[in-house]
């Protein structure tokens, strides 16, 4: 946007405080395992959409691993193209012990903090140098998670429900009976990654197979894993709810002294350090932030500012010690604003990260976030 539409420099502001917001979520590292064409990227996009899928080369750790960090810095997944077992094995393993030795004295963010194994179900025999790969894996003290993939289910017809192939059920309990150090609890994840329109089979476990994720993955890369994930939306609103609470008890204070409403704009360093870090806890890509830093001015400039004067003539009615001669915002006021601005431009996020990337471009960059935001802020305070 043209600076002088944005006095205040709020979108230089927003780019620098979503930077630090994505910095502070740390880092989620992700090993992913499994013969070729076994369906690993297939299973990464279902789980963390296709922008993260690996392109070009990435970094090579050890003979036939690469790291591929993601761009946001959220993300970094070690992926290992057209894998088998045995020789080559051996190779990775031994590279990879190496690896892992020398990171864990390392910085934490090249840390493995799940490992996938990933074997189709069509395999239905899991040899012992496989074997041997997952305890080595595991030995390293890495959380491997065993995913049977491209599994098919049948659509029941009346009364039945889908039911899923038995001989994948069967092979199923046969890796469970190997006595493997699988993670969580020798727990085998079936899943289909891929719709199939022929023969209307659905996507299924891939949900299953985060939960067990965020089972094994230490507290230092959860939050990480709750912004670059799509699929477990309540956990994103969870961890924003928590900002926009915190960002709540700060404007409190700032707002302690009643200010005059022209001077709503001491409120604005706040706002913008909240709604940057809900779009980083979104996992909107930061990549896009000088769109998102455009929409951020527009709607703290132009939205609060039009806010601010919608909430003079509402809210100040509804909240109690807000009738500060209907001219100064007290605290409670300041919470409350601080807290319609969060919602909306929640919402704004929501609405970006459902569409998909070209059309999300499109939306950002145009006059849609301003006016989402808006029509959130005029929504009753406390509905949804
Ligand atoms: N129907 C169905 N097809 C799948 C599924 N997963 C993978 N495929 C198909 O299987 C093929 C291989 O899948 P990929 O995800 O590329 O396999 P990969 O393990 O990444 O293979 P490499 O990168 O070569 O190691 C592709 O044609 C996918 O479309 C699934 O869950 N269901
Ligand atoms: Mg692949």
């Amino acid at each position: 946007m043209p600076r002088d539409l944005d006095g205040l420099g709020i979108s230089d502001m927003f780019a620098t405080r979503l930077k630090e917001a994505v910095a502070g979520l740390g880092r989620f590292n992700l090993a992913v395992f499994g013969k070729t064409g076994a369906g690993k990227s297939t299973l990464i996009n279902a789980v963390f959409g296709s922008e993260v899928a690996p392109t070009g080369m990435g970094e090579s750790v050890t003979r036939g691993l690469n790291y591929y960090p993601h761009a946001g810095g959220t993300f970094g997944l070690y992926d290992s193209e057209g894998f088998e077992t045995g020789v080559s094995g051996d190779a990775i393993l031994a590279g990879l012990q190496q690896f892992v030795s020398g990171s864990r004295a390392d910085t934490a963010d090249r840390h493995i903090h799940a490992v996938w194994y990933v074997v189709r179900w069509s395999d239905r025999r899991f040899e012992v140098p496989q074997q041997s790969f997952v305890r080595g894996l595991a030995a390293m003290g890495l959380p491997v998670i065993m995913v049977v993939t491209q599994v098919p289910t049948r659509v029941g017809h009346g009364n039945e429900g889908t039911s899923i192939h038995p001989d994948a059920q069967a092979f199923a309990a046969y890796l469970r009976d190997l006595n493997l150090p699988l993670s969580p609890n020798n727990r085998v994840i079936l899943t289909n990654a891929q719709a199939d329109p022929f023969t209307d089979a659905a996507v299924f476990g891939v949900t299953e197979l985060l939960e067990a994720t965020y089972e094994v993955v230490p507290q230092v890369a959860t939050a990480a894993l709750t912004a670059v994930q799509i699929l477990d939306w309540e956990r994103k609103r969870q961890a924003v709810r928590r900002i926009i609470r915190q960002s709540v008890v700060v404007a409190g204070g700032v707002g302690a002294t009643p200010i005059p409403f022209s001077d709503a704009a001491v409120l604005v360093p706040t706002q913008v350090t909240m709604i940057a870090r809900i779009t980083a806890a979104y996992g909107l890509p930061a990549d896009r932030s000088r769109t998102l830093a455009a929409a951020a001015a527009v709607v703290l400039t132009g939205g609060a500012t039009m806010a601010g004067r919608y909430l003079a003539g509402t809210l100040l009615k509804f909240v109690p010690g807000g009738a500060v001669a209907g001219s100064a915002i007290s605290g409670a006021v300041a919470g409350s604003l601080t807290q319609a601005v969060g919602t909306a431009w929640a919402r704004v996020c929501e609405h970006a990260l459902s569409l998909p990337p070209e059309e999300r471009e499109a939306f950002l960059s145009g006059p849609g976030p301003r006016d989402l935001f808006v029509a959130a802020m005029k929504r009753k305070p406390g509905r949804k």
